[in-house]
């Protein structure tokens, strides 16, 4: 109580007498997992000082390694792929996913990984990442940990969910479940929002929040404990993820570098992905929301656009790196975004609202990428990358599951198979190729029969 006066949040406990000891005890437990500290910093910074800013300073676009088309860099990318490779086997290549984000904009009241996405089977996407890293593990002959982020909100529904499904045929002790930590949200005067007589509104501190969490919640120790060096950063919420890319893995560790990310050309300047530049001389990614319209839209001599590095959030992290963040004091600026929060007001009676009424302070991942001595950026195409974020529209699920089937087709037609399509070029039929079946074309060209009449929708598995 005297914590919550001294940093002027008392009304928390506005409604201590009406609670019942297990209501009190959550508002306490709640408190003791709060850093006040942080929150009264964060609340100096930018809910009184006003002091909201776009990214200052000289921005650069960053060198990137294309997709390889001459025969230089034909070779080049099967080098960096033999040394990925012998990483791979050599077991010193863990997956990381972070799950630990709300969904809200899908409206799925459920982990983003629970979502149902394969095309014909209706797999999760924790399904479909499982079985990548399992086949993967079975490829390379090594085991393949996993670490899975998630948040104060899923965690307990994420573990039961692999629970349930018997870890999707991965070894349990192979999968490494960690928290992330929570934050407060905050009204326009810098309290504390309650969205119950008994509870302060909290959500995940950011995909940022995962290098917190890799040291706090012991993932660290337990990657050196298994000789893990690099982790493969991925998001749930992509279903296409080249998850452990032996290429990537071989241009980050060639480099030396601490981390890296894999970007695509952006399809307009519009589309919501942040872009991978040099800022003052350090690469860095900005923001969609931070990319100042000049900047969005400026073009080379060729008419493309400057800043078309967009990122996927898929990095490459060295295990070193992330203790290196930490011993440094973790200098990860907090980014404040305004959202809606449902809140109770002074009577207890809750409200919706449908305007931001509040903030909420998040961490990005690449804003570690500044602190990096080498980074390498990558490019690769849209094979892999088709984000479920919203309900409808462009990144949904409806746009995922076609651009699975569309991958799907085109290793098909690749292997000879004719893949049935409508006038606009689509197949007419849903397609999904389990990771266990084939993880890439040329398994596939293996395995499948080449006989195969597809006429209606085709699931290949095991
Ligand atoms: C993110 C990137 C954007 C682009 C895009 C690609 C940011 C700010 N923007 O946009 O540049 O790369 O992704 O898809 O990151 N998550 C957590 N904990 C959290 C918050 C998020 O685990 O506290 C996870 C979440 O479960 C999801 C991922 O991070 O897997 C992305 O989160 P998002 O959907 O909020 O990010 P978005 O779409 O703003």
């Amino acid at each position: 109580m005297e914590k919550a006066i001294s940093f002027g949040q008392e009304h928390i406990f506005g409604f201590w007498d009406e609670l019942c000891e297990d209501g009190k005890r959550g508002l306490l437990e709640q408190m003791r997992e709060i850093d006040f500290d942080l929150m009264a910093r964060l609340i100096a910074e930018h809910i009184k000082a006003e002091s909201r800013k776009k990214f200052k300073g000289h921005l650069e676009p960053a060198p990137i390694i294309g997709l390889p088309q001459t025969k230089q860099e034909i070779r080049k990318h099967e080098e960096a792929r033999r040394i990925g490779e012998a990483a791979l086997r050599a077991g010193k290549v863990a997956a990381l996913v972070v799950a630990g984000g709300q969904g809200t904009r899908l409206g799925f009241d459920h982990p983003k990984g629970a979502f149902p996405i394969g095309p014909v089977s209706g797999k999760s996407l924790f399904q479909i990442h499982a079985e990548k890293i399992l086949a993967l593990s079975r490829r390379f002959d090594a085991p393949i940990s996993w670490y899975i982020m998630t948040s104060g909100t899923n965690d307990q529904e994420t573990r039961e969910f692999f629970q349930q499904n018997d870890f999707f045929g991965l070894g349990r002790g192979e999968v490494f479940f960690f928290q992330q930590g929570m934050l407060a949200a905050v009204d326009k005067k810098g309290k504390f929002l309650m969205d119950a007589k008994d509870r302060i509104s909290t959500s995940p501190n950011g995909h940022g929040g995962t290098l917190l969490a890799l040291g706090d919640s012991g993932a660290l120790d337990d990657m050196r404990r298994r000789a893990v060096q690099e982790i493969y950063y991925f998001q749930v919420d992509n279903p296409l993820p080249r998850i452990c890319d032996p290429a990537f893995v071989g241009f980050h560790l060639k480099a030396k570098a601490d981390m890296s990310s894999k970007v695509l050309r952006k399809r307009d300047a519009e589309e919501k992905v942040g872009v991978v530049g040099i800022l003052d001389g350090k690469t860095a990614v900005i923001e969609y929301s931070d990319l100042t319209k000049e900047d969005m839209y400026a073009t080379l001599s060729d008419g493309s656009l400057k800043y078309s590095a967009g990122s996927i959030a898929i990095h490459m992290i060295d295990v070193d790196f992330v203790q290196r963040v930490l011993d440094v004091g973790f200098p990860l600026p907090y980014h404040p975004a305004e959202k809606k929060v449902p809140f109770i007001d002074e009577t207890g009676r809750l409200h919706q609202p449908d305007k931001p009424n509040g903030t909420k302070f998040e961490l990005f991942v690449f804003d570690a990428l500044p602190l990096t001595k080498r980074s390498v950026t990558m490019e690769t195409t849209r094979e892999e990358f088709a984000p479920v974020k919203d309900a409808e529209g462009e990144d949904s699920p409806r746009t995922a599951k076609a651009a699975m089937t569309s991958l799907f087709a085109s290793w098909l037609e690749g292997v000879g198979i004719n893949v049935p399509r409508t006038e606009d070029g689509k197949s007419k039929f849903a397609l999904e190729i389990s990771p266990l079946f084939a993880l890439d074309a040329e398994e596939l060209a293996q395995k499948v029969d080449k006989n195969l009449t597809i006429c209606g929708d085709l699931y290949l598995g095991k």
